[in-house]
Formats: structure tokens, sequence, C-alpha cells
């Protein structure tokens, strides 16, 4: 097993202007033949990477060439003339390829997924992201079976050949990496929609479905159409091919896949309608076409250098993704959602020996590190920027990057560079946030002096220790502040609505003029991913959460009550409410619902308590059993104590026709979580309006919100409901995706048997990625009750399942593993369960790397 360092980075010793590879496609046996034009830049041997491949010939300007040895990972040619012509012609199966990566097939067709090492599994090459050349690829297969064929680029040339089989040449004129290079062929419908560019280009743009899917995919066309012309508005940026092709396949190992004028997309998050999809499945498409298309500009246009540098184009996509999606829905609810991600996920992956800075610099299986911190700590940093250089500075740091970058293999430290450069500002102490892991933790005291009318703020921050590095140095954090007098209309600070306060020391002091402030509301708009300590009383976060401006600190206040609370009563109570620890939040509540708020999305939040995933983060070490009894405790205290106030709010929003829209996401949001909380309440009282709804709801959210109501409240409505959903939707298997998903998360005594079960579920298969991510992987992070059992059982469950999808899909496995490898936050005797079973998987003779990885780091 081999560390790699991004310090050891070394530039190649060679270029390679150009590849043409020809694919024949045949049953079994595929045979890939390629000619690269080779530039050295000294005598040194020519090292290609290649996994897994039957070499068949090797020449070099024509003829072939003995000068060469292969092993497992690499052929080496030596001896070679400084420009020459190289022809490697191999053999690959990719119908046993069940790993998903490199070629494989997806029901009858065949794709690709070449990010992040994935080529060498195609041919031999430098499969590394800074040699960029240009493709020309021509494939051949059976007419009927395959009758689309496709890969990057433009069409320049297709025809007939002998026995039924047919070719089709394409050319990409820009030069890429090869981890963006993709083939396609199968049988599939196309929606055809276009798009012209404000410079006057017409793209054709094309989505490629399985036949009878065509109407499912109207919502990813539209969306890809609304993300086109937002990167034009926002950025300038322009596509700059002819057409835009996406591909729709079942079998994928994640979301989706940018390779250059040829997107792969998990099924999922291309097809929808209205009784199929939830809003948050279309939210969910949304934002990933758009994703996947911002990374032509961010990510193919101008790369990475090396992969250590995948927040480069990661960080900054999800973020420009996430402006996306806040300018076309509610930018309230989105924050909230992606301070969720942070909390939840990001801060356990910070706490756990996978920890790693934005910007790692040990890697041994890349496909391990395309993590929440990359990503979405990664967008967070750029947030950050964003923040404080204002809309103009960054859109004008933007301008520079790509004016100085484009067509290049860059690193992190240029992207910054840009940003500083563009803005006169020195952003040294900014870029501590790409080397440096952990989660900072940042306190605030507050003093006010009624007649200076002088505010004093002292914060500090301190970043605990993580796995990977032990000493942490002060991060230029900036903090969001506002402040609301007692009937909650804004203080001036400074004279200021809000401030951003950047803080860049160990501890600093802040003077600020204002009026007597009833309530400070800081970290507005999540301003920085930091754990927050701030005292507040019950009053004053009430006070923030009914009148902040910012959305997030809204649902923010609220969170941080019922934290408080939950927390207090499983250290103090072991978890045992009595009826004076909850009241504050009772009433909290019942101001809420009887609110005037027009922000029914918002105020669903407000009501929520936040996940158990999310409690775990708040303190180093977790009373498990106690957590889990206070919240369990709390819902139906909180359900119950304002059930006629639930009953009514869920009666106000009637069913309308299905708009996948802001105002009906948000009512829907909110219907659905009254409906929980009536059935939290009183099960026997309102099971007949959970079916009802179940029975009568004209989409896919409603009908999950009943099942969602009824999954924990009542077992036999539950069990009924379930039954008519299988029966409904057995024929489609990422419905019954979701249906998985709700027996996997049940909170019930038998939940193993029936997981067990239902493997042999016809529509299941351990083989798609969906099928277990929806199965084992629901019960692994999203059913608490189910892994933290007392006797060990879920937890040796979880990892009977990682041994079998070890076999089968690596990368699939390495990710399910995540929720083995928290183990320091739980309890000596789960620490000794978990660690009894991590041993197990390390005795596994033939473990992946990418699951080894992970399991390594947990034990040591
Ligand atoms: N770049 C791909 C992720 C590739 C993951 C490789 N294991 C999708 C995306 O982030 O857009
Ligand atoms: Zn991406």
């Amino acid at each position: 097993i081999q560390v790699k360092r991004r310090l050891d980075y070394q530039p190649p010793a060679f270029s390679i202007p150009k590849i043409s590879l020809t694919f024949e496609l045949a049953d079994q046996v595929t045979t890939v033949r390629s000619t690269l034009s080779v530039e050295k830049f000294d005598d040194s041997p020519l090292i290609l990477d290649g996994t897994d491949l039957e070499l068949a010939a090797i020449m070099v300007d024509g003829t072939p060439w003995q000068d060469y040895s292969v092993d497992e990972q690499h052929l080496t040619l030596r001896q070679l003339p400084r420009r020459c012509e190289i022809a490697v012609h191999t053999r690959l199966y990719p119908e046993k390829n069940t790993a998903l990566e490199g070629l494989y097939q997806s029901g009858g067709s065949y794709c690709t997924q070449c990010e992040a090492e994935g080529f060498r599994r195609i041919t031999y090459f430098p499969d590394r992201p800074d040699v960029l050349a240009s493709y020309t690829v021509r494939i051949e297969a059976d007419k009927t079976r395959y009758p689309n064929l496709l890969s990057n680029g433009n069409c320049v040339e297709r025809g007939e050949l002998e026995e039924g089989r047919h070719y089709v040449v394409w050319h990409d004129p820009f030069n890429k990496p090869c981890y963006l290079f993709a083939l396609v062929a199968g049988q599939f419908d196309v929606l055809r929609g276009n798009y012209t560019t404000s410079s006057g280009r017409e793209v054709q743009l094309e989505f490629y479905v399985d036949e009878g899917n065509l109407h499912k995919a109207e919502f990813a066309l539209q969306s890809l159409q609304r993300a086109m012309r937002w990167d034009e508005d926002v950025y300038g940026l322009e596509y700059d091919l002819d057409v835009y092709m996406v591909v729709a396949v079942d079998f994928f190992n994640m979301g989706a896949m940018e390779n250059k004028g040829l997107n792969v997309f998990n099924a999922k998050y291309v097809l929808a309608d209205a009784d199929s999809a939830t809003d948050t499945d279309y939210f969910n498409i949304e934002s990933i076409i758009a994703h996947e298309y911002f990374h032509n500009w961010t990510g193919n246009r101008v790369t990475c250098r090396d992969w250590f540098q995948l927040s480069l184009k990661e960080g900054l996509t999800v973020f420009r993704d996430q402006q996306f999606s806040a300018d076309m829905s509610s930018p309230a609810l989105c924050r909230v959602q992606q301070a969720k991600v942070i909390r939840e996920q990001q801060f356990a992956e910070d706490a756990s020996p996978m920890a790693h800075p934005i910007r790692p610099d040990e890697v041994i299986e890349m496909n391990n590190f395309y993590t929440v911190t990359v990503y979405d700590k990664g967008a967070e940093v750029i947030r950050m920027l964003f923040k404080m250089l204002g809309k103009d500075g960054f859109r004008k740091g933007m301008d520079k990057y790509f004016s100085r970058h484009d067509g290049q293999a860059v690193t992190c430290d240029d992207f910054v560079q840009a940003m500083a450069d563009a803005n006169h500002r020195d952003l040294t102490l900014f870029k501590r946030w790409y080397s440096q892991s952990g989660t900072p933790q940042v306190s605030i005291e507050q003093r006010y002096d009624p007649e200076r009318k002088k505010l004093y703020l002292d914060i500090s921050q301190h970043t605990p220790a993580t796995m990977d590095q032990a000493s942490k140095r002060p991060l230029l954090i900036p903090i969001e502040i506002s402040a609301l007098d007692e009937e909650g209309h804004p203080v001036l600070l400074d004279s200021r609505k809000s401030l951003v306060l950047e803080l860049e020391q160990k501890q600093q002091s802040y003077v600020l003029s204002c009026e007597q402030p009833f309530a400070l509301n800081v970290l507005r708009d999540f301003s920085a991913p930091i754990k927050l300590r701030f005292s507040q009383t019950a009053q004053q976060r009430l006070h923030i959460a009914l009148y902040s401006d910012d959305g997030f600190s809204r649902v923010d206040a609220m969170q941080g009550l019922y934290q408080e609370a939950m927390i207090r009563c499983a250290n103090e109570s072991s978890g045992q409410w009595d009826s004076n620890r909850a009241q504050s939040l009772i009433d909290a509540q019942r101001v809420l619902l009887n609110s005037d708020e027009t922000d029914l999305a918002l105020l669903a939040e407000m009501l929520s308590l936040p996940s158990f995933e999310t409690l775990m983060q708040l303190e180093e070490r977790i009373d498990v059993d106690a957590l889990m009894r206070a919240r369990d405790g709390l819902e139906p205290l909180l359900a119950c104590a304002n059930e006629p106030l639930w009953l009514r709010r869920f009666e106000s929003i009637p069913q309308t026709d299905y708009q996948y829209e802001p105002l009906q996401v948000a009512a829907r949001k909110l219907k659905n979580h009254c409906l929980l909380q009536m059935m939290n309440a009183n099960p026997q009282q309102y099971a007949e309006a959970c079916k009802a709804q179940y029975q009568q709801a004209n989409n896919m959210t409603d009908t999950l919100g009943a099942l969602k109501a009824a999954q924990n409240t009542s077992e036999t409505l539950f069990d009924e409901l379930m039954q008519q959903f299988e029966q409904r939707w057995h024929h489609a298997p990422t419905v019954m995706d979701k249906w998985f998903a709700l027996h996997a998360g049940a909170k019930r005594k038998d939940i193993l048997s029936r997981i067990d079960l239902l493997q042999d579920h016809a529509v299941f298969s351990w083989k798609n990625p969906n099928r277990v991510r929806a199965l084992v992987g629901t019960f692994g992070f999203y059913n608490p009750h189910g892994l933290y059992a007392e006797d060990g059982s879920g937890v040796r469950w979880l990892t009977e399942q990682l041994i079998q999808i070890d076999k089968i899909n690596p990368q699939v496995s390495a990710r399910l593993v995540t929720p083995l490898l928290s183990l320091t936050k739980l309890d000596d005797k789960r620490q000794l369960q978990w660690r009894h079973e991590l041993m197990r998987l390390a005795d596994q003779p033939t473990l992946s790397v990418d699951l080894s990885e992970k399991v390594h780091k947990a034990l040591n």
C-alpha cells in the first residue's frame, strides 16, 4: 500500500498533445487501440499507468517495440526517441467490472467513469490531471443493440461496418485531462432541447434516457437551460461546444460526472415526475445538473494540477451550485440545509480518523477523498472569501482566475492568489484554511456599557487537535453579527445594520457603539464553518427566531435552544424529561405555531429537532443511550403539548395541483412535519388522517410524508401503507429505493431480520449502488437505534454487509463504513464493539485498498 504526498509533486517529463482511441465493443471482450503522440523532455523512461489491462501489442512509430516492461500498475517504455507515436492495444472485460470504475456495463449499455483514476483501467496512459491532450475517439459496436455511440466533443464521422456493426468518430477540440474522458454505448430515448448563448452560439442539448422515460427528463433539461443562463448572467461564462449531452444510467457510484460535453448521471438525478419524485429529488436534480454544468469552467477549462487540489474544482463548484440553488429557490432554506450538512457530516469527519484539510496532504486511495470536507467545507471556505471580498470583488477574482489559467492545470494557491491580486488584498493568513484540518471553536463573551453605549466583545478561537494534525494555529474567521432591540427592531452596530468581524488571532476584543441591544445575532448566515459557544437565554433565542432578518439565524436560534435542553437532559437526568425542563421549548413552539409567519419552510425548520447525528457532534464524548432517550422523549412531549396547534396548521394547508415551486415546497414541508407531530402525539387518533393523506396524495412528497409519519409511530399502519407502496411501485427500482430506505431507517426491535429479508427482495441487487445505499447506507447513517443497539448486533450486521459489498464495489463499501469510524465519541463498551468489528474487517484476506485505508486509520 502506497501513500502519496502532496509535497512530492513532480511535473511530468513529457507531454502528450494528442491521443486517438478506437474501441471495439463486443460480447465479453472490448479491444482498445490507443495511439499517443509523445514529446519527451528528457531521456528518462516513459511510465504509463494501467490496471487490470491485458496487453496485446505495442508499437512505436509503426514498428513493434521490445524495450518495455509491465507490472500490475505500469507499462514502462525505454529508449524511446524524444518525439514518437506509441500505439498500444489492450483488452478489457466490462461485463465483469462490478466496481463501476473504468469501462463497465449498466443495464444493457456501456459507460465509463474515469475520475479519479479510472482511465488507467481503459488504456495505458499517464493517469494524472496535469497531462492535457486532445482526444479523437472511434467507437465500433453492433448497430441494433448499440445505436447510440457517444464520446466527448463533436461527432465528426459515422458509418456502417460489416456484420451489422457501425462506428462513430468523436473529436474534442479542447485539451483535457484523461479523467474527463467518457464513452457511452447503448440504446436510448433522446430528449432534445437547445440553447443560444449570449454571443449567439447554438447549442444542442441532449438527454439520453432509458426507453420510455423521455417525459421524466423535462425538468432536468429545463434545469440545464436555467444553469446555462445563470452562469452567463452571474459569471459571464458561456458554453463552448456545439452539443451538451447528459446520459442517465442506473449503475453509478455517486451523483454524476462532468465529462467534457458528455455528463454521465445517476438516473435518480435526472428523472423525475410528480408521482415518483419528492420536492427534495427535484431540488437535487436542479442542483446537480447545475453543478456538473458549472464544472465546464471550474474543473474542465481550468483543472487541477494534482488530486490534492481537488477542492479547487469541487469546493468552488459546490459554492457556485449553492449560489444558483439559492437564486432558484429559497435562499434561507438552502443555507439552513448547507449548515446542517456541515454540522452533521463534516464535523463528524473532522472528529474521525479520516480528518483532513480541504486540501489533503496524504492520500492512499484518491476515491476516499471525495469527501464532505473537500466538497462542502471547501465550498464554505470559498463562501468566506465571497463574504470578505463582496460580490463584485469575488467576481473580479474569478475573472482574473480565468484570464490567467484558462486551459491550465493549477493549484488552490493559484486560485486564492487570483482573488488576492484582483482585490489587492493579502490573503496569506486566509490560505491556512486550505492546510489546517479540524473544526474551530469560537467563544464570544459580551458586555454592554449603557453609559458609553458601547458593546464589548471578547472573541477567542481554538481548534482542537485532529487525528491527522496535532497542533493548530489561529485562522481568519469572518463572523457576521447584528443586534435586535426589545421590540425586535434592528439596533445599529457602529452605525451599520450588520458587521463582519474578521477574527485573526487566538483572542481579540472589539468595541462597537450601539444602543442597548436585547439580543445579539451572531454567526449570521453561518458565516464560518465553526462551532460557536455563546450563551444566550431562551428568551433571547426565541427573540432571534421571531425577529431576525436572517433566515439561517432564526432556525439556528431554535436549534440552539433544543440542543442545549437535550444535552442538559442527557447529562443531568440521563435523558428523562420532567415537565419543567421542556417548558421553555413548549412555550417557544407555541409562540411560533401561533405566529403569522409566512415562510412556512423556515417555520417547519424552526419547529424541528436537530438530528441525533448532529447532536453527536456537540460534545467530545457522548452517552449514546442518554442522548437517544432525551431526543426520543422530547419529540412526543412537544407533540402532545401543542397537539391542537399542529392539527390546526395541518388542516390549514390544502392540497393543490402539484408544482415544484418554493411556496408549495414550503407548505408541504410544514404540513408533513405537522402530520408527523400529530402521529407522535396520538397515533390512534390520527391514523386515519395519515392514511387519508397517503391515499389522496398527488405527489411523492406527501406520500412519503405519510409514510414517515407512520414509520416510528404505528407499526400496523406503517406496514399496511408500505405494502400498498410496494404494490404500486415494485416495477420502478429507483422509487423502491425510498421504500428500502424507509424500512432500513425504522426504529423497531426486529429491524435486522427485516432488513435481512429485504435483501432477497426481487428488486434488490448488491451490484446496484443505489439499492445498497438505500438499504445498508440508511441503516448505518440514519438508524441510530439499530446501529447503537446495546448488544452490538447493529454494528455487527453493518460489518457483515461491508465484507460482502467490498468484494463487489470498494467505492461503495468505503463510503458505507463511515459510521464505523466514529468510535472515539462512544462509551467504552461500544468502543470495544466497534474496534472488534474494525478488526474483523482488517482481517479480511481480500480487503480493498479503499476500505483498508479507512479501517487502518481507525485502528491506529
Ligand atoms: N467529479 C465527480 C466526482 C467523481 C468521484 C470519483 N470517485 C462528480 C462531481 O463532483 O461533480
Ligand atoms: Zn463536482
